[in-house]
Protein backbone atom coordinates (compact mmCIF):
# COMPACT_ATOMS: atom_id res chain seq x y z
CA UNK A 1 0.00 0.00 0.00
CA UNK A 2 3.12 2.13 1.13
CA UNK A 3 5.12 1.63 -2.09
CA UNK A 4 1.73 2.20 -3.98
CA UNK A 5 0.93 5.49 -2.80
CA UNK A 6 4.64 6.46 -3.05
CA UNK A 7 5.14 4.62 -6.76
CA UNK A 8 1.33 6.58 -8.01
CA UNK A 9 2.82 10.07 -6.83
CA UNK A 10 6.47 9.47 -8.88
CA UNK A 11 3.94 9.27 -11.51
CA UNK A 12 1.86 11.91 -11.24
CA UNK A 13 5.16 14.01 -10.77
CA UNK A 14 6.46 12.72 -13.76
CA UNK A 15 4.32 12.80 -16.35
CA UNK A 16 3.65 16.11 -16.81
CA UNK A 17 7.54 17.10 -15.92
CA UNK A 18 8.72 14.57 -18.70
CA UNK A 19 5.26 16.00 -21.02
CA UNK A 20 7.26 19.46 -20.56
CA UNK A 21 10.63 17.85 -22.11
CA UNK A 22 8.86 17.03 -25.71
CA UNK A 23 10.25 19.89 -27.76
CA UNK A 24 7.61 19.89 -30.31
CA UNK A 25 5.10 21.12 -26.65
CA UNK A 26 7.48 23.15 -25.00
CA UNK A 27 8.43 24.94 -27.75
CA UNK A 28 5.06 25.86 -29.17
CA UNK A 29 3.40 29.41 -28.05
CA UNK A 30 -0.30 29.67 -26.76
CA UNK A 31 -2.11 31.61 -28.08
CA UNK A 32 -3.57 33.10 -24.77
CA UNK A 33 -0.17 34.14 -23.64
CA UNK A 34 0.57 35.95 -26.29
CA UNK A 35 -3.08 37.99 -26.20
CA UNK A 36 -2.37 38.49 -22.72
CA UNK A 37 1.22 39.88 -23.95
CA UNK A 38 -0.40 42.56 -26.21
CA UNK A 39 -2.57 43.57 -23.97
CA UNK A 40 0.37 44.23 -21.55
CA UNK A 41 1.93 45.83 -24.21
CA UNK A 42 -0.54 48.09 -25.15
CA UNK A 43 -1.55 49.07 -21.80
CA UNK A 44 2.41 49.99 -20.74
CA UNK A 45 3.16 53.62 -21.30
CA UNK A 46 4.63 54.84 -23.82
CA UNK A 47 8.63 55.43 -22.79
CA UNK A 48 8.55 58.46 -25.61
CA UNK A 49 8.77 59.08 -28.81
CA UNK A 50 10.42 56.51 -31.73
CA UNK A 51 12.60 58.05 -34.36
CA UNK A 52 13.19 55.34 -37.01
CA UNK A 53 16.51 55.48 -38.98
CA UNK A 54 17.50 52.91 -41.63
CA UNK A 55 19.44 49.89 -39.82
CA UNK A 56 22.32 51.07 -41.63
CA UNK A 57 23.00 54.79 -40.98
CA UNK A 58 22.80 53.88 -37.40
CA UNK A 59 26.55 53.57 -35.95
CA UNK A 60 27.32 50.22 -34.29
CA UNK A 61 26.61 51.47 -30.33
CA UNK A 62 22.99 52.58 -31.41
CA UNK A 63 22.81 49.24 -33.66
CA UNK A 64 23.60 46.74 -30.91
CA UNK A 65 21.29 48.49 -28.41
CA UNK A 66 18.70 47.56 -30.85
CA UNK A 67 19.65 44.04 -31.57
CA UNK A 68 20.23 43.34 -28.01
CA UNK A 69 16.92 44.34 -26.93
CA UNK A 70 15.65 42.22 -29.49
CA UNK A 71 17.70 38.88 -28.39
CA UNK A 72 17.12 39.93 -24.61
CA UNK A 73 13.47 39.33 -25.27
CA UNK A 74 14.24 36.42 -26.95
CA UNK A 75 16.00 35.12 -24.24
CA UNK A 76 13.21 35.94 -21.67
CA UNK A 77 11.10 32.74 -20.89
CA UNK A 78 8.87 33.82 -18.48
CA UNK A 79 6.48 33.66 -21.29
CA UNK A 80 6.73 30.27 -23.29
CA UNK A 81 8.67 29.26 -25.00
CA UNK A 82 10.00 32.82 -24.74
CA UNK A 83 8.70 36.77 -24.95
CA UNK A 84 10.30 37.03 -28.45
CA UNK A 85 8.45 33.97 -29.93
CA UNK A 86 5.35 34.71 -28.00
CA UNK A 87 4.71 38.12 -29.81
CA UNK A 88 5.49 36.95 -32.89
CA UNK A 89 2.87 34.14 -32.97
CA UNK A 90 0.12 36.90 -33.08
CA UNK A 91 1.23 37.47 -36.70
CA UNK A 92 1.34 33.97 -37.10
CA UNK A 93 -1.62 32.58 -35.50
CA UNK A 94 -4.42 32.00 -37.51
CA UNK A 95 -7.32 33.03 -35.74
CA UNK A 96 -5.28 36.39 -34.32
CA UNK A 97 -3.89 37.56 -37.43
CA UNK A 98 -6.91 37.73 -39.50
CA UNK A 99 -8.20 41.38 -41.27
CA UNK A 100 -3.94 41.16 -41.36
CA UNK A 101 -3.44 40.51 -44.85
CA UNK A 102 -5.13 40.65 -47.86
CA UNK A 103 -6.75 43.57 -47.78
CA UNK A 104 -7.07 47.80 -46.45
CA UNK A 105 -6.55 46.69 -42.83
CA UNK A 106 -3.31 45.25 -43.87
CA UNK A 107 -1.09 48.61 -43.22
CA UNK A 108 -2.89 49.86 -39.68
CA UNK A 109 -2.55 46.61 -38.00
CA UNK A 110 1.11 46.09 -39.22
CA UNK A 111 1.47 49.64 -37.87
CA UNK A 112 -0.13 48.67 -34.41
CA UNK A 113 2.00 45.16 -34.33
CA UNK A 114 5.35 47.25 -34.89
CA UNK A 115 4.43 50.06 -32.35
CA UNK A 116 3.67 47.10 -29.50
CA UNK A 117 7.11 45.35 -30.78
CA UNK A 118 8.85 48.33 -30.39
CA UNK A 119 7.08 48.51 -26.68
CA UNK A 120 8.11 45.44 -26.08
CA UNK A 121 11.91 46.18 -27.25
CA UNK A 122 11.72 48.79 -24.25
CA UNK A 123 10.73 46.21 -21.67
CA UNK A 124 14.89 45.53 -22.50
CA UNK A 125 15.85 49.35 -23.15
CA UNK A 126 13.41 51.86 -22.18
CA UNK A 127 14.77 54.37 -24.79
CA UNK A 128 15.16 51.88 -27.91
CA UNK A 129 13.74 52.89 -31.29
CA UNK A 130 13.44 50.63 -33.93
CA UNK A 131 15.25 50.71 -37.06
CA UNK A 132 14.18 50.29 -40.98
CA UNK A 133 15.01 48.35 -44.11
CA UNK A 134 14.81 50.23 -46.87
CA UNK A 135 14.69 47.56 -49.38
CA UNK A 136 14.75 50.19 -52.21
CA UNK A 137 18.37 50.47 -51.91
CA UNK A 138 19.46 46.83 -52.48
CA UNK A 139 21.23 46.23 -55.68
CA UNK A 140 20.72 44.09 -58.26
CA UNK A 141 23.15 41.15 -57.00
CA UNK A 142 21.89 40.43 -53.64
CA UNK A 143 25.67 39.75 -52.24
CA UNK A 144 26.84 43.36 -53.08
CA UNK A 145 24.63 44.46 -50.38
CA UNK A 146 26.71 44.78 -46.85
CA UNK A 147 23.00 43.98 -45.19
CA UNK A 148 23.87 40.30 -45.14
CA UNK A 149 27.32 40.37 -43.37
CA UNK A 150 27.90 39.30 -39.59
CA UNK A 151 27.83 43.38 -38.80
CA UNK A 152 24.31 43.40 -39.98
CA UNK A 153 21.64 40.95 -40.52
CA UNK A 154 24.19 37.85 -40.69
CA UNK A 155 24.01 35.18 -43.61
CA UNK A 156 20.99 35.53 -46.25
CA UNK A 157 20.93 31.38 -47.00
CA UNK A 158 20.41 28.66 -45.30
CA UNK A 159 20.33 28.41 -41.62
CA UNK A 160 21.46 31.54 -39.62
CA UNK A 161 24.60 31.12 -38.61
CA UNK A 162 26.01 34.50 -38.56
CA UNK A 163 24.75 37.99 -37.17
CA UNK A 164 22.59 39.06 -34.36
CA UNK A 165 20.05 35.84 -34.79
CA UNK A 166 22.86 33.47 -35.29
CA UNK A 167 21.76 30.02 -33.79
CA UNK A 168 18.25 31.00 -33.29
CA UNK A 169 15.64 28.75 -32.51
CA UNK A 170 11.89 29.46 -33.81
CA UNK A 171 8.62 27.50 -32.51
CA UNK A 172 8.82 25.62 -35.79
CA UNK A 173 12.36 25.06 -36.26
CA UNK A 174 16.36 26.75 -37.46
CA UNK A 175 15.70 30.34 -38.49
CA UNK A 176 16.67 29.94 -42.20
CA UNK A 177 16.63 32.00 -45.11
CA UNK A 178 17.03 31.72 -48.86
CA UNK A 179 17.75 34.98 -50.28
CA UNK A 180 17.26 36.34 -53.87
CA UNK A 181 15.96 32.98 -55.17
CA UNK A 182 12.73 34.50 -55.43
CA UNK A 183 11.11 37.65 -55.10
CA UNK A 184 12.54 41.14 -55.19
CA UNK A 185 13.07 43.86 -53.23
CA UNK A 186 11.20 47.52 -53.45
CA UNK A 187 12.13 49.95 -56.26
CA UNK A 188 11.99 53.44 -56.47
CA UNK A 189 9.26 53.03 -59.04
CA UNK A 190 6.88 51.15 -56.60
CA UNK A 191 7.56 54.26 -54.00
CA UNK A 192 6.72 56.88 -56.51
CA UNK A 193 3.52 54.61 -58.19
CA UNK A 194 2.31 54.39 -54.54
CA UNK A 195 2.83 58.15 -53.57
CA UNK A 196 0.88 58.84 -56.71
CA UNK A 197 -2.42 57.54 -55.95
CA UNK A 198 -4.86 59.56 -53.04
CA UNK A 199 -6.92 56.84 -51.60
CA UNK A 200 -5.76 54.02 -49.21
CA UNK A 201 -8.42 51.74 -51.42
CA UNK A 202 -5.89 52.52 -54.50
CA UNK A 203 -3.38 50.59 -52.80
CA UNK A 204 -4.66 47.79 -50.75
CA UNK A 205 -5.48 44.88 -51.43
CA UNK A 206 -8.77 43.78 -53.04
CA UNK A 207 -9.11 46.48 -55.77
CA UNK A 208 -4.97 48.16 -56.35
CA UNK A 209 -3.77 48.02 -59.43
CA UNK A 210 -0.72 44.95 -59.54
CA UNK A 211 1.47 47.59 -59.72
CA UNK A 212 0.17 50.37 -56.73
CA UNK A 213 -0.43 47.24 -54.51
CA UNK A 214 1.49 47.88 -51.44
CA UNK A 215 1.06 44.42 -49.49
CA UNK A 216 1.83 42.62 -52.86
CA UNK A 217 5.09 44.25 -52.89
CA UNK A 218 5.86 44.01 -49.44
CA UNK A 219 5.13 39.76 -50.14
CA UNK A 220 7.56 40.01 -52.54
CA UNK A 221 10.00 41.16 -50.06
CA UNK A 222 9.35 38.90 -47.37
CA UNK A 223 10.29 35.89 -51.00
CA UNK A 224 13.12 37.79 -51.53
CA UNK A 225 14.15 36.53 -48.03
CA UNK A 226 12.47 33.22 -48.02
CA UNK A 227 13.11 30.53 -45.48
CA UNK A 228 11.01 31.66 -42.34
CA UNK A 229 10.80 35.03 -43.72
CA UNK A 230 8.71 33.51 -46.81
CA UNK A 231 5.96 32.46 -45.13
CA UNK A 232 3.10 34.43 -43.22
CA UNK A 233 2.92 31.65 -40.50
CA UNK A 234 6.21 32.36 -39.95
CA UNK A 235 7.68 35.28 -41.16
CA UNK A 236 8.17 37.36 -37.45
CA UNK A 237 10.42 34.30 -36.51
CA UNK A 238 12.97 36.23 -38.25
CA UNK A 239 13.89 39.68 -36.65
CA UNK A 240 14.16 41.03 -39.83
CA UNK A 241 10.64 40.85 -40.17
CA UNK A 242 10.31 44.03 -38.25
CA UNK A 243 13.01 46.25 -39.79
CA UNK A 244 10.70 45.24 -43.02
CA UNK A 245 7.68 46.34 -41.65
CA UNK A 246 9.01 49.17 -39.72
CA UNK A 247 10.12 50.45 -43.57
CA UNK A 248 6.38 49.25 -44.81
CA UNK A 249 5.16 51.69 -41.74
CA UNK A 250 7.64 54.30 -43.32
CA UNK A 251 5.53 54.24 -46.88
CA UNK A 252 2.56 54.20 -44.93
CA UNK A 253 3.25 57.41 -43.55
CA UNK A 254 4.34 59.08 -46.33
CA UNK A 255 1.27 58.34 -48.12
CA UNK A 256 -1.06 60.03 -45.10
CA UNK A 257 1.09 62.96 -45.60
CA UNK A 258 0.73 63.30 -49.09
CA UNK A 259 -3.36 62.62 -48.57
CA UNK A 260 -3.37 65.26 -46.38
CA UNK A 261 -1.63 67.65 -48.59
CA UNK A 262 -4.21 66.70 -51.14
CA UNK A 263 -7.05 67.04 -48.63
CA UNK A 264 -8.16 63.47 -47.94
CA UNK A 265 -8.09 62.54 -44.23
CA UNK A 266 -6.36 59.56 -44.02
CA UNK A 267 -8.30 58.51 -40.64
CA UNK A 268 -11.53 58.87 -42.46
CA UNK A 269 -10.42 57.14 -45.59
CA UNK A 270 -11.12 53.44 -45.89
CA UNK A 271 -12.54 51.73 -49.24
CA UNK A 272 -16.31 49.98 -49.26
CA UNK A 273 -14.84 47.93 -51.04
CA UNK A 274 -12.99 45.82 -48.58
CA UNK A 275 -12.99 42.53 -49.85
CA UNK A 276 -13.31 40.24 -46.33
CA UNK A 277 -15.32 41.38 -43.75
CA UNK A 278 -12.23 41.18 -41.53
CA UNK A 279 -10.98 44.49 -43.34
CA UNK A 280 -14.28 46.53 -42.25
CA UNK A 281 -12.99 49.85 -40.88
CA UNK A 282 -14.93 48.79 -37.59
CA UNK A 283 -13.72 44.97 -37.57
CA UNK A 284 -11.41 43.67 -34.26
CA UNK A 285 -8.24 44.10 -35.23
CA UNK A 286 -7.38 41.50 -32.44
CA UNK A 287 -4.94 43.40 -30.86
CA UNK A 288 -5.91 45.11 -27.70
CA UNK A 289 -9.35 46.17 -27.84
CA UNK A 290 -8.41 48.54 -31.26
CA UNK A 291 -10.68 48.20 -34.39
CA UNK A 292 -9.10 48.17 -38.00
CA UNK A 293 -9.54 52.08 -38.58
CA UNK A 294 -7.68 52.76 -34.95
CA UNK A 295 -4.21 52.21 -36.86
CA UNK A 296 -5.10 54.77 -39.40
CA UNK A 297 -5.20 57.82 -36.25
CA UNK A 298 -3.11 60.11 -36.06
CA UNK A 299 -1.93 59.29 -32.66
CA UNK A 300 0.46 57.21 -33.48
CA UNK A 301 2.58 59.52 -36.66
CA UNK A 302 2.50 62.69 -35.10
CA UNK A 303 2.70 61.42 -31.02
CA UNK A 304 5.13 58.63 -31.57
CA UNK A 305 6.68 57.18 -34.52
CA UNK A 306 9.05 59.56 -36.57
CA UNK A 307 10.87 58.12 -39.77
CA UNK A 308 14.34 59.64 -40.01
CA UNK A 309 14.60 59.89 -44.02
CA UNK A 310 17.45 58.60 -46.26
CA UNK A 311 19.86 61.72 -47.09
CA UNK A 312 19.44 62.84 -50.43
CA UNK A 313 23.55 62.46 -50.67
CA UNK A 314 26.18 64.30 -52.84
CA UNK A 315 28.85 62.30 -50.85
CA UNK A 316 29.65 58.63 -49.99
CA UNK A 317 30.24 59.96 -46.38
CA UNK A 318 26.57 60.93 -46.23
CA UNK A 319 25.22 57.17 -46.35
CA UNK A 320 27.47 55.89 -43.53
CA UNK A 321 29.82 52.99 -43.98
CA UNK A 322 27.56 50.03 -45.27
CA UNK A 323 26.06 52.52 -48.19
CA UNK A 324 27.95 54.69 -51.11
CA UNK A 325 26.32 57.60 -52.66
CA UNK A 326 25.49 57.19 -56.02
CA UNK A 327 25.50 60.68 -56.96
CA UNK A 328 23.19 60.72 -60.18
CA UNK A 329 20.42 59.85 -58.04
CA UNK A 330 21.58 61.69 -55.15
CA UNK A 331 20.39 57.96 -53.29
CA UNK A 332 22.09 55.90 -50.69
CA UNK A 333 22.73 52.56 -52.11
CA UNK A 334 23.63 48.92 -50.85
CA UNK A 335 26.34 48.04 -53.18
CA UNK A 336 29.41 48.32 -51.36
CA UNK A 337 30.40 44.64 -51.76
CA UNK A 338 29.84 44.85 -55.31
CA UNK A 339 34.06 44.85 -55.67
CA UNK A 340 34.88 42.19 -52.96
CA UNK A 341 32.59 40.09 -55.34
CA UNK A 342 34.28 40.60 -58.13
CA UNK A 343 37.98 40.46 -56.97
CA UNK A 344 38.40 36.73 -56.31
CA UNK A 345 41.98 37.09 -55.39
CA UNK A 346 43.00 39.49 -58.25
CA UNK A 347 44.80 42.18 -56.97
CA UNK A 348 44.81 44.50 -60.37
CA UNK A 349 42.67 47.17 -59.66
CA UNK A 350 41.98 50.41 -56.78
CA UNK A 351 38.41 48.35 -56.74
CA UNK A 352 39.53 44.86 -55.82
CA UNK A 353 42.19 46.22 -52.91
CA UNK A 354 38.75 48.46 -51.51
CA UNK A 355 36.44 45.10 -52.08
CA UNK A 356 38.98 43.22 -49.97
CA UNK A 357 39.37 45.76 -47.28
CA UNK A 358 35.23 45.64 -46.86
CA UNK A 359 35.12 41.93 -47.10
CA UNK A 360 38.30 41.90 -44.38
CA UNK A 361 36.62 44.18 -41.90
CA UNK A 362 32.87 42.89 -42.30
CA UNK A 363 33.56 39.24 -41.50
CA UNK A 364 34.34 40.33 -37.58
CA UNK A 365 31.45 37.85 -35.80
CA UNK A 366 29.91 39.96 -33.09
CA UNK A 367 28.50 37.18 -30.81
CA UNK A 368 25.35 38.94 -29.61
CA UNK A 369 23.97 35.64 -27.79
CA UNK A 370 25.91 35.85 -24.64
CA UNK A 371 24.05 38.00 -21.77
CA UNK A 372 27.38 39.99 -21.09
CA UNK A 373 28.02 41.68 -24.44
CA UNK A 374 24.58 43.35 -24.56
CA UNK A 375 24.85 44.54 -20.69
CA UNK A 376 20.66 45.25 -19.86
CA UNK A 377 19.99 42.20 -17.88
CA UNK A 378 16.77 41.92 -16.28
CA UNK A 379 15.50 45.38 -16.29
CA UNK A 380 12.05 45.40 -16.02
CA UNK A 381 9.81 48.60 -15.18
CA UNK A 382 6.33 46.59 -14.19
CA UNK A 383 7.62 43.36 -13.56
CA UNK A 384 4.26 42.35 -11.84
CA UNK A 385 2.85 42.33 -15.08
CA UNK A 386 4.74 39.82 -16.56
CA UNK A 387 3.52 37.23 -13.68
CA UNK A 388 1.84 34.74 -16.06
CA UNK A 389 1.39 32.25 -13.11
CA UNK A 390 -2.07 30.80 -14.66
CA UNK A 391 -0.25 29.21 -17.69
C1 LIG B 1 26.46 56.85 -31.84
O1 LIG B 1 25.44 57.81 -31.95
C2 LIG B 1 25.02 58.36 -30.72
C3 LIG B 1 23.90 59.33 -31.00
O2 LIG B 1 22.76 58.64 -31.36
C4 LIG B 1 26.19 59.07 -30.05
O3 LIG B 1 25.77 59.56 -28.79
C5 LIG B 1 27.32 58.10 -29.89
O4 LIG B 1 28.44 58.79 -29.37
C6 LIG B 1 27.68 57.46 -31.21
N1 LIG B 1 28.66 56.43 -30.97
C7 LIG B 1 29.71 56.26 -31.73
C8 LIG B 1 30.61 55.14 -31.36
O5 LIG B 1 29.95 56.97 -32.67
CU1 LIG C 1 2.13 40.38 -41.99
Amino acid sequence: MQWARCALTVLVLLVPAYDLQMPSRSNLPIVEDSLRLANILMKRPVEGPSVRTECRLLNSTEYQRIVGAINAAKLDTRVRPNVYDAFSFLHAHPEVNKGAHQGPAFLSYHRVLVFLYEKMLRIYDRSVSLCYWDTTVEPDVLDWSALWTPELFGNPRGAVTTGFARGWITPLRTLNRDGAAQGRPMTDEDVNTILSKNRLGEISMPAAAVDANLELMHNYVHTYVGGIMGQVETAAYDPIFWFHHAFVDCLYERFRERQKERGINPMRDWPAEHGDSTHAPFAPMRLGSLRNIDGAQDFFSEEIVRCSPMPVCSSDSECGQYMRCDRSRQKCISDTLRAAGLSEGAWSSVNNLLGSIWRGRLSTVNDPLTRASFGFGNVFQQPELFAFSGK
